[in-house]
């Protein structure tokens, strides 16, 4: 059964603004937030936590069966720093959001990240490792590069992906 609202991934690396436009755009379009971070603790698909690189060890078929009935049902803002673990048919825009080093920098910063996780952060951003597999991952076309430096940027890129999710309603209503 075709999907009667789309599913949107908003990816990228640590820091970027995923969480923040995720929220924004829940509030305007009345799409779900959807965070994978919560999802992965709640119904705890992880194999425990990683100590090296405080974060959870994602199972990832759990992950996905914890998913399925969300993602068929549609309406999901997927916030999460990777995206190649979704499948295509699930998705229908993968949005990736990109910052400068120096702001994600003081981002992480504030955040008190350990150093060595600060750098492999800000190494990933600068090899803009989450682009690539957002483009290794799915089709071209849909896939968007946002950036999301300032505050005008955050609201401008919302405004496009509302402008976006208005036509996906025109182009597949019945
Ligand atoms: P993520 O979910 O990608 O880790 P976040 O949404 O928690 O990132 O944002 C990290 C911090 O940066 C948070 O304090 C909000 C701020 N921020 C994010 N995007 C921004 C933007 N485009 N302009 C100004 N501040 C932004």
């Amino acid at each position: 059964m075709a999907r009667t609202q789309p599913n949107i991934i908003v990816t990228g690396t640590p820091g970027v603004g995923k969480t923040t436009h995720c929220e924004m755009l829940a509030e305007r379009t009345g799409l779900r937030h959807v965070s994978i971070n919560q999802i992965v603790k709640d119904k705890e698909c992880h194999e425990g936590w990683d100590e090296e690189f405080g974060c959870w060890i994602v199972d990832e078929d759990k992950l996905l069966d914890a998913m399925e009935d969300e993602a068929k049902v549609g309406g999901c803002i997927i916030d999460w720093h990777a995206c190649d673990l979704f499948p295509e048919s699930w998705i229908d825009l993968v949005v990736v959001l990109r910052v400068d080093s120096t702001t994600l920098y003081d981002r992480l910063s504030a955040r008190k990240y350990p150093e060595a996780k600060l750098q492999e952060n800000i190494d990933s951003e600068i090899m803009q490792v989450l682009l690539q597999e957002a483009r290794d991952s799915y089709d071209e076309q849909m896939v968007v590069e946002l950036q999301s430096n300032t505050s005008d940027e955050m609201d401008s890129n919302v405004d496009r992906i509302e402008q976006w999710l208005t036509q996906w309603k025109k182009d597949n209503a019945e």
